[in-house]
């Protein structure tokens, strides 16, 4: 989406400095674009390697219906070209972020069958080999469901699809209920029968919950009445885990897509509950703080202590850079449960960072970390997008599929009006790129490895 500076965005970071410093000391060497191939980095690890990527791949559309229209045919030039990123990079596992649901799951069928089960490409850059997930999963969100209140504050509640205001009053920002949904692609089997979902999980039962004050009367944390904290939830699409049967180990998969930080006023209500929902994970793998979470299903508590989990997902919030509260992402980048490092790079964030300015040249976070290419005045490209196993599942390689103006695939990505705003939001793809993670699941049966090994071996790439 198009960001806007918030009067309210001027960030002070004292702690987040520090983590920044370890971050750009730790970092790996940027890979090129995610294209290379698969064999290295594997063939001297037992067990098996594992790729997750997450994509906010901009599959969104303006009307209800319209994504499913666009992906009944192979015509669709911006699913084509998402689709031959994801061809190119070949995760295991996949999160897109912005892909509109549709109550019979048909985009995700449909995507599957007209764009990622043909090849793409031209004689310039290659063509690509086709990609099958014979695993998928996606569910309702919130966004774009009317919430009967007036959650802007704005004298109007909208209820009506049709009459403007309707987004900002809906549960989670969207104009129609699924605009800007969820989808997870995989390899491997989905343990459906242990998924967990947190739709419906008010956020005003989070202990300690920021919930967003009107600075224009005195009492505390009354941007939104009683009333409506009793239907508001936190997740302003949803949150999900899903346990995955990987080779030798059951990996949770936690996936959301935090509310952007902007779009507000002084009350920083989407900052605030962006926060609570970069929080949400973070307390649901930290051993017993996720107490008071519920799910879906009424079941309580959080990840058991011991299980291996990656958390992905479009965060919207850059450790260091644009509007969202200090320390939101640290919650997850600094939870000693959570692997950050080696952090994703990329060669063509450097490239485009120093080419675009603006917002860029002041930026503090370093640029080979940005995962998404938003305006120059503000609030410039931003480190978004996070694959985050946990500690005990080793990171052997990373990056952030961002090719430099000179590489042979950088048409893939391209820059801004490339494309109509409301395809791609401008760009041949997304404003976002596909960030990608490798790790490594180590056999836990010493002497007995021929079962993971040949498990790892035999999958088709
Ligand atoms: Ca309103
Ligand atoms: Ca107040
Ligand atoms: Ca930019």
């Amino acid at each position: 989406m198009s960001r806007r500076l918030k009067q309210a965005g001027a960030l002070a970071l004292a702690g987040a400095l520090v983590v920044g410093a370890a971050m750009g000391a730790v970092a790996a060497p940027a890979a090129a674009d995610g294209s290379q191939h698969r064999s290295d980095g594997r063939s001297h690890h037992r067990g098996a390697t594992v790729r997750f990527a997450t994509f906010n791949a901009s599959l969104n559309r303006l009307t209800e219906g319209q994504l499913v229209r666009d992906l009944s045919t192979p015509a669709d030039q911006q699913a084509a070209t998402v689709a031959e990123i994801v061809q190119r990079v070949r995760p295991d596992v996949l999160l897109l972020n912005e892909f509109d649901f549709d109550p019979s799951h048909a985009a995700l069928r449909l995507f599957q069958d007209n764009y990622l089960s043909v090849p793409h490409g031209d004689a310039a850059r290659g063509t690509t080999m086709p990609i099958s997930y014979r695993y998928r999963f996606t569910a309702p969100v919130n966004t774009g469901v009317a919430s009967g209140f007036d959650l802007n504050n704005n004298g109007v509640a909208v209820t009506d699809p049709a009459q403007p205001g309707y987004g900002d009053d809906a549960l989670g920002f969207g104009a129609y209920p699924g605009q800007f949904g969820l989808a997870v692609y995989s390899r491997y089997p989905i343990d459906r029968r242990h998924i967990r979902t947190f739709q419906r999980f008010l956020w005003k039962d989070m202990p300690g919950a920021r919930l967003p004050d009107d600075p224009a009367t005195a009492a505390p944390a009354d941007w939104y009445s009683p009333a409506e904290l009793a239907v508001f939830r936190l997740s302003s699409k949803s949150h999900w885990d899903l346990p995955l049967r990987l080779p030798g180990e059951t990996v949770h998969v936690l996936v959301s897509h935090p509310t952007p930080p902007v779009f507000d006023g002084p009350e920083d209500r989407n900052g605030l509950r962006n926060f609570d929902e970069i929080r949400l994970w973070s307390d649901y793998v930290t051993p017993g703080a996720a107490r008071y979470l519920y799910d879906d299903r009424g079941r309580r508590g959080g990840l058991p202590r011991h299980a291996h989990f990656v958390i992905a997902g479009d965060e919207n919030s850059d450790p260091l850079d644009g509007d969202s509260v200090p320390g939101a992402t640290q919650q997850l980048l600094d939870n000693p449960r959570v692997a950050s490092t080696p952090m994703p790079s990329s060669a063509g964030a450097v490239e485009a960072a120093a080419l675009q300015g603006g917002a860029n040249a002041r930026h503090r976070s370093d640029p080979q970390f940005d995962t998404a290419d938003f305006g120059d005045t503000a609030p410039g490209n931003l480190h978004a997008d996070y694959v985050l196993p946990d500690a005990g599942l080793p990171i052997l390689r990373s990056a952030v599929f961002w090719p430099t103006t000179t590489d042979p695939l950088y048409p893939l990505t391209g820059k801004f009006g490339d494309n109509p705003p409301s395809v791609g939001n401008g760009f041949p793809s997304s404003d976002h790129r596909l960030v990608w993670v490798d790790v490594s699941l180590k056999d836990r049966h010493d002497g007995d490895d021929e079962h993971g090994r040949r498990g790892a071996g035999t999958r088709s790439r």
